[in-house]
């Protein structure tokens, strides 16, 4: 048996890819920074995943399973290092989970030697994506996720149920399946958040109640709900947080993102909007603040997004998105916003808390008429004219 020699090529290329930095790019507006290269792509996937490396098994050195796409992960920093389990999709459209670890958590993220195999306790279920990791108080890392199974009540092939699947873990290796949260209130469950504290004794999730699997439907936003048991949750009651509205960023829906953000003056939240145009649905990454004792009640919601899709970020498999579920806030204060561009790869934004906290408190509500946008610019431009006169 012989290792194939078009490896050692492949295996040279990808090293030099591996092992580049990142640096900020000349972006600028006062709030977070962009950065030249992606964090992951599906050129970061090990060659092992894809090719047989074997000479006489493989002649042609074809890639046997194919990756498409690395995009919407989670993120922890657990000892000093940084892991994103990451959305990894094959050329066969089933996405899985992956473990990539850095020191730095800007660039040189490497995949560990094999991809996340949940137990497979869930038969009904075609596909997995976008977890969020949660370091809870109870003392397990939790990631929440979407499980997707074939609607087989509606005959339409497309027809699929989303729910949100539950694992927990201590190392990142070892995962422990949970029964998918129930929510009695919603048929169906995507971007589902756990909070990392206990509310009123109980586990505390962000939801985003939904009647379809694409349209929200009679679902108004992001949603709240408790529950006793984590290793049977259940919520009866969800009540709406951050809520879609009209000629907004959030129109056609909403969702959690990273799981919140405990800060002195509230749970910072970095989640998602959509809204519809003649080009498709459009998503962008936009910011909310949640009280720190009744974390439904947001307390800041400044108006327009944090991140939208600029240059190359807007093309991709399903263009013009960007989306996040994931984000380390560091104990020296600095913010690193993992961020996936169309459904393709996934970016990295770096700021702060406090910055967030000032862009958060001191940005102002979106107005929802164009003739208040108006006044609110004026506003500024007056006082700025005053200030240079
Ligand atoms: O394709 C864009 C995003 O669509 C979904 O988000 P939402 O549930 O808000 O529509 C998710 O499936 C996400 O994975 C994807 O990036």
């Amino acid at each position: 048996m012989a290792i194939h020699p078009k490896y050692f090529e492949l295996a040279a290329e990808q090293e030099k890819f591996l092992s580049r930095k990142n640096q900020k790019t000349s972006f600028y507006n006062g709030v977070f920074d962009r950065y030249e290269n992606p964090v992951l792509t599906r050129d970061s996937i090990p060659l092992t995943w894809r090719y047989d490396l074997n000479e006489e098994t493989n002649p042609y050195f074809m890639e046997r399973l194919g990756v498409n796409a690395v995009f919407n992960s989670g993120a922890i920093e657990l000892d000093g290092k940084f892991y994103l389990v990451a959305r990894i999709e094959g050329s066969d459209r089933k996405s899985f989970f992956g473990v990539a670890e850095s020191d730095s958590p800007v660039d040189g993220f490497r995949f560990w030697d094999y991809p996340i195999l949940l137990p497979d306790t869930c038969p009904e279920e075609t596909n997995v994506y976008d977890m969020r990791l949660t370091k809870h108080e109870d003392g397990w890392i939790y990631g929440v996720f979407c499980s997707e199974s074939k609607d087989k009540e509606n005959p339409d092939l497309s027809a699929a149920v989303a729910a949100a699947g539950i694992v927990r873990t201590k190392d990142l290796k070892n995962w422990e399946r949970l029964p998918n949260l129930v929510t009695l209130q919603s048929p169906q469950q995507r971007n589902v958040d756990l909070l990392p504290e206990f509310v009123n004794g109980k586990y505390a999730f962000y939801t985003r109640p939904m009647d379809d699997f694409i349209d929200t439907g009679s679902g108004g936003g992001v949603g709240f709900g408790l529950c006793d048991d984590i290793t049977h949750a259940v919520i009866d009651e969800e009540i709406i947080t951050s809520a879609r509205k009209y000629h907004t960023i959030t129109e056609a829906k909403n969702g959690e993102g990273a799981t919140p953000i405990k800060t002195d003056k509230g749970w910072l939240h970095i989640a998602h909007g959509v809204r519809n145009t003649a080009a498709g649905l459009r998503y962008v990454v936009y910011v909310f603040v949640t009280d720190l004792k009744e974390p439904w009640k947001v307390i800041a919601e400044p108006g327009g997004f944090l991140i939208g899709p600029r240059d190359w970020e807007r093309v991709g498999d399903v263009s013009n998105v960007v989306f996040t579920n994931g984000a380390i806030a560091r104990d020296n204060g600095e913010l690193y916003i993992y961020y996936a561009a169309s459904d393709t790869r996934l970016h990295v934004a770096s700021t702060t808390v406090d910055k967030m906290l000032d862009y958060a408190f001191n940005t102002p509500k979106d107005p929802l008429r164009s003739r208040d946008c108006v006044a609110q610019r004026c506003d500024l431009i007056r006082k700025n004219l005053e200030l240079l006169s």
